[in-house]
C-alpha cells in the first residue's frame, strides 16, 4: 500500500531538491519544483511498480503508434490519492501546486482522438487493475506547436523533451534491443535438415527503452507505458553487424548512419486520419513493433513461458493498422527464433492478436507497396507473403468469384493492405461506435465480414473520466460526491443516481454556478491569451477537435456568417439575439491545404464579426490558438453546447462528445458515431439533433442525386454566405476562399455542408431559444451527466478483457484457421 505523511514528504521534497540541483527551494525554477515533485512521487511508486511487473495473470500489450498522454502530476496526484496532503506540504513550504502543475511539459505525443483513446486505455487498464501495458514511440518532437500568423496556421516545432529528459520516465539501457533493416535473408538447411534462417547485411538500429508509469486509480498496480527511442547501436550490439563495421570506415558515413537511426524516432506525422505512405514512416512501425514483440518474447522466456502457452498468457493489440507488423514480426520470432513450424506459429499468432479499425475514410487505410516493404523489412516481406498466398488459396478452395479474392487478398496489384492483413491473422476485429461497426460489417468489410462474422465486434470508445471530469472539474465532481456519495469514481453507472435531483432548484442552480465559474476561468484565459473579451453570460459554443472537412467546422463558421448578416440586416430593430461565443481550436495537418484555408477563414470571420461594432457584441468568434490536452482540460468544463456536427457516417466515434456530456455540455450533433450512443442514453429531447441519415448519406454516395450548385441557386441566403467566400467580403481573406468555394460548389460539396446547413441552423436557433430558460437547460445538462456514466473508459476496458483479451480465441477462429 502506498502511503504519504506529509511531515516526510516535506523533508523527502527538500532532500531531493538538494541532492538534484544542490540548491534551496527558494532558488528553485517552477521547473525545478516540478522535476523535484516528480521525482519524490516517482521513489514513493517504486516498490510497487517493481512489484507490477511480475506476470500474475494474462498481460495485455497495447501496440499504438501514438499515446497522447498529456500532462501526468495531476491524475497521477489524484489516482494515489495524495493531492491534499501533497498540496498543504507545498503550501507549508511555501509553493502552489498548481503552479507546478501548469509549468509540467504536455507531451503532445499524438495526433487526436486515436492517441488520447489509447491514453485513457492506459489509466482504464490500470485502474481495473489489470497487468494492462503500452509500447509506443518516443518521439523527439512531438505534435507541432501551432501558431497563427495573418490568420493562418504556423508549424513550430514541439520540443517537449527540455533538456532531452521527461521527469517521469526512466531509461533502461540494459534493456535495449536490436531492430534490422533492409539486409538479405539467407535460408539454408542444417545438418538435421532443419531450415535455418539467418539475416545478412542489415542496419541495426538500437531500440532504447523510456518506462513511464501509468498508476491506477486507488489500488496499487501501477502498469507500464514504454516507449522506444532509436539509436545508432551501442559498441556490444554494434559487434553483430557487418554494417555497422563499415560504418566506422569514414567519419562521413558514420554520420550518415547515425542520422539514419536517430531520424525514426524524431518526429510524430502530424496526420490525423490520414495515410502517410512514406518509407520512414514504415520504418517508424517496424521500429516499436519490432522492438515490443521482442521485448515480450524476453520477458516471457524470463518467465518461463513456454510458446505453446503464449496465448493463455499474453493478449497483443493492434491499435488501427500502424502496428500490423505485430503479425510477421511474432511469425518470425517463432519461426527463425523458436524453432517451430509455420502451422504452430500461425496457431498461436492469430490466438494472440486482436485488433480495432479506428476509421472507414479510405485516405486512411494503409497499402504499402511491395518494393518498399521487400527491400526495408525482407523478412516481413517473405512472411506476409506466406500468410497471403495460404490465405488466397484458401478463398480459392472455397469456391469463391476471382474478383471477391481480389477484394480480399492482403497483396493485390503491387500493394499490402495492412487492414487486410490485420483482419485475416486476428481473433477479434472492433469497430468504436455502434454505427462505424455496422458499416465495417455491412460496407467497408462485409466481404470479410460474410466469411468469418464471429471474429467482427463492436467497443464504443470511452474517457478517463477521472482526467476529464474529477481532475479538470473539481467543483462539480465535488458537488455529485456531495449528492451522491463517491462510489460513481469507481464505477460511473452510480451516476445515473443523480437524475434524483432533476427538480431540485437548489442543484440547478449549483449547476449553473459550476458553469458560470468555469466559463470566467475560460473567459480569462482567452483575455490572457487571444486578447478577445468575451462574456460568460453569453452561449459557449465550442467546436474542438482536428480540422477535417469530414467535421465540418465549415458549417459552424458558415452559420456564424449566417447570423452576422441577420444582424446587419436588422440593425435597426435591434434583434433579439441570445448573445454566443462561437470557441474553436483545431490543428490542420500541415499538408492539407483544404483545412488550412477553413481555419484561416475562421480567423478572418472573428476578425470581422469581434470587431463591427454594430453586432454589439451579441456574437463572438474566438478561435484558441495550439489545441492540444491541457487546453481541453480548460474548455471543455466550460462548454454549453458541444459541437459534434460531422457527416453522418465519417467519424467513426469521436470521444469529445462524451467529454462534453460528462461536464455538462448539451450536444448539437448528426447521428454520426458514438452520438448516436448518447442519443441512446439521453433522447432527443435531451440534444439538439439534425442532418442526413446515414442511409441518406450512403444512397448519396452510392446512387448520386446530390447537387450543391442547386441547393446554392435556390436558397438565397446560402448564396449569400458561399458569394462571400469569394466576393471580398472578409478582410483578409484571399485564395483560400476560392479554394473553399470551389470544395463547396465546383467539386460538389463532398460533405453535405450546404446540404446539412438550414437544418443545423434551425438546430441552432432552438439552442437559443431553450437558454432562455435557464431552469429547463439546466435539467437538460443534470440529465446529460446522470447518463454518461456508461462513456467511462473503465467500461470500455472491461469490454476489452472480458469479450476480447480475457476470453480469447473463439471456438470458430479455431475451427477456421488456414
Ligand atoms: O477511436 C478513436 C478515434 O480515432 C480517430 O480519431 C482516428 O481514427 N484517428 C477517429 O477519427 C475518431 O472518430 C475516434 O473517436
Amino acid at each position: 500500500m502506498i502511503t504519504i505523511n506529509k511531515k516526510r514528504f516535506k523533508e523527502h521534497f527538500r532532500r531531493k531538491m538538494n541532492n538534484l540541483y544542490a540548491q534551496t527551494l527558494e532558488e528553485a525554477s517552477n521547473e525545478e519544483l516540478f522535476n523535484v515533485l516528480c521525482y519524490v512521487i516517482k521513489d514513493m511508486i517504486s516498490k510497487d511498480w517493481e512489484g507490477s511487473r511480475i506476470y500474475q495473470e494474462k498481460a495485455v500489450f497495447y501496440f499504438s503508434i501514438e499515446f497522447l498522454l498529456g500532462r501526468q502530476l495531476k491524475s497521477n496526484l489524484l489516482n494515489l490519492g495524495f493531492e491534499d496532503t501533497i498540496r498543504q506540504g507545498l503550501n507549508e513550504l511555501g509553493i502552489d501546486l498548481d503552479e507546478i502543475v501548469e509549468s509540467e511539459p504536455d507531451p503532445a505525443l499524438g495526433n487526436g482522438g486515436l492517441g488520447r483513446l489509447a491514453a485513457c486505455f492506459l489509466d482504464s487498464m490500470a485502474s481495473v487493475g489489470i497487468s494492462g501495458h503500452g509500447y509506443g514511440i518516443r518521439y523527439k518532437y512531438g505534435l507541432f506547436e501551432q501558431k497563427f500568423v495573418n490568420n493562418s496556421q504556423v508549424e513550430v516545432p514541439d520540443n517537449w523533451l527540455i533538456n532531452s529528459s521527461y521527469s517521469w520516465e526512466t531509461v533502461r539501457p540494459n534493456r535495449a534491443l536490436l531492430v534490422k533493416y533492409e539486409g538479405k535473408i539467407n535460408m539454408e538447411k542444417d545438418d538435421e535438415d532443419n531450415l535455418k534462417v539467418t539475416h545478412k547485411d542489415y542496419i541495426p538500429v538500437m531500440a532504447m527503452p523510456y518506462d513511464i508509469p501509468i498508476i491506477g486509480y486507488g489500488n496499487e498496480c501501477i502498469n507500464t507505458l514504454r516507449i522506444w527511442k532509436s539509436e545508432i547501436p551501442t559498441r556490444d550490439f554494434g559487434k553483430s553487424s557487418s554494417y555497422a563495421k563499415n560504418q566506422a570506415a569514414s567519419y562521413e558515413d558514420a554520420l550518415k548512419y547515425k542520422y539514419y537511426a536517430e531520424e525514426i524516432s524524431q518526429t510524430l506525422y502530424p496526420n490525423d486520419s490520414n495515410y502517410a505512405g512514406q518509407l520512414l514512416r514504415l520504418k517508424q512501425e517496424y521500429f516499436f513493433v519490432s522492438a515490443g514483440i521482442q521485448d515480450i518474447f524476453r520477458k516471457c522466456r524470463r518467465y518461463k513461458i513456454t510458446t505453446q502457452d503464449l496465448p493463455n498468457k499474453i493478449a497483443i493489440h493492434i491499435n488501427d493498422t500502424h502496428p500490423a507488423l505485430c503479425i510477421p514480426e511474432m511469425m518470425r520470432i517463432l519461426l527463425d527464433e523458436e524453432g517451430l513450424s509455420w502451422d504452430e506459429s500461425w496457431n498461436i499468432t492469430i490466438k494472440v492478436m486482436s485488433y480495432t479499425n479506428h476509421t472507414i475514410l479510405c485516405e486512411a487505410m494503409e497499402r504499402w507497396s511491395e518494393d518498399i516493404m521487400k527491400k526495408l523489412l525482407p523478412r516481413m516481406y517473405m512472411i506476409i507473403e506466406e500468410i497471403n498466398k495460404r490465405y488466397v488459396n484458401d478463398l480459392r478452395k472455397k469456391g469463391y468469384s476471382e474478383e471477391k479474392v481480389k477484394r480480399m487478398a492482403i497483396m493485390y496489384d503491387g500493394e499490402i493492405r495492412m487492414a487486410n492483413l490485420c483482419i485475416v491473422s486476428s481473433y477479434s476485429i472492433n469497430g468504436v461506435a455502434q454505427l462505424h461497426t455496422k458499416l465495417l460489417k455491412e460496407e467497408v468489410l462485409n466481404d470479410f465480414y460474410e466469411e468469418e462474422s464471429y471474429k467482427f465486434n463492436n467497443k464504443t470508445n470511452g474517457i478517463a473520466h477521472r482526467r476529464w471530469l474529477i481532475s479538470s472539474n473539481p467543483e462539480l465532481a465535488n458537488l455529485i460526491t456531495k449528492l451522491i456519495g463517491n462510489k460513481w469514481i469507481k464505477d460511473t453507472s452510480h451516476l445515473k443516481e443523480l437524475e434524483k435531483f432533476v427538480d431540485d432548484e437548489n442543484v440547478l442552480n449549483r449547476l449553473e454556478e459550476i458553469k458560470f465559474n468555469n466559463k470566467v476561468k475560460l473567459a480569462n484565459y482567452i483575455k490572457e491569451n487571444n486578447n478577445i473579451t468575451i462574456d460568460p453570460n453569453s452561449i459557449f459554443d465550442v467546436q474542438v477537435k482536428r480540422l477535417h472537412a469530414y467535421k465540418r467546422q465549415l458549417m459552424n463558421i458558415l452559420h456564424v456568417l449566417c447570423l452576422y448578416h441577420e444582424i446587419l440586416d436588422n440593425v435597426d430593430l435591434e434583434l433579439d439575439i441570445q448573445p454566443r461565443t462561437f470557441i474553436f481550436g483545431a490543428k490542420a495537418a500541415p499538408g492539407y491545404y483544404l483545412a488550412k484555408c477553413i481555419i484561416k477563414l475562421i480567423n478572418c470571420v472573428a476578425n470581422l464579426v469581434n470587431n463591427d461594432p454594430r453586432v454589439k457584441g451579441k456574437i463572438k468568434v474566438v478561435f484558441i490558438e495550439n489545441y492540444g490536452v491541457s487546453l481541453a482540460e480548460k474548455i471543455i468544463p466550460a462548454a454549453n453546447v458541444s459541437e459534434q456536427i460531422s457527416t453522418t457516417t465519417k467519424e467513426a466515434s469521436g470521444t469529445s462528445n462524451m467529454k462534453f456530456m460528462m461536464n455538462g455540455a448539451l450536444t448539437l450533433a448528426t447521428l454520426d458515431g458514438a452520438n448516436v450512443e448518447i442519443y441512446q442514453q439521453v433522447g432527443k429531447e435531451n440534444m439538439f439533433l439534425f442532418g442526413l441519415s446515414a442511409k441518406q448519406v450512403l444512397d448519396y454516395n452510392k446512387y448520386g442525386g446530390y447537387s450543391s450548385k442547386d441547393l446554392y441557386h435556390s436558397n438565397k441566403l446560402l448564396k449569400r454566405v458561399v458569394d462571400d467566400l469569394v466576393n471580398g467580403f472578409i478582410p483578409g481573406l484571399g485564395k483560400e476562399g476560392r479554394e473553399i468555394y470551389d470544395a463547396l460548389i465546383t467539386y460538389n460539396d463532398e460533405y453535405f455542408v450546404l446540404r446539412d446547413i438550414d437544418e443545423y441552423a434551425d438546430a441552432q436557433q432552438r439552442i437559443s431559444n431553450l437558454y432562455k430558460d435557464k431552469i429547463k437547460w439546466n435539467k437538460m445538462s443534470l440529465i446529460n451527466i446522470a447518463n454518461s456514466g456508461i462513456f467511462s473508459s473503465d467500461r470500455t476496458i472491461n469490454e476489452y478483457i472480458e469479450d476480447i483479451w480475457f476470453k480469447g480465441c473463439d471456438e470458430d477462429v479455431q475451427n477456421n484457421i488456414i
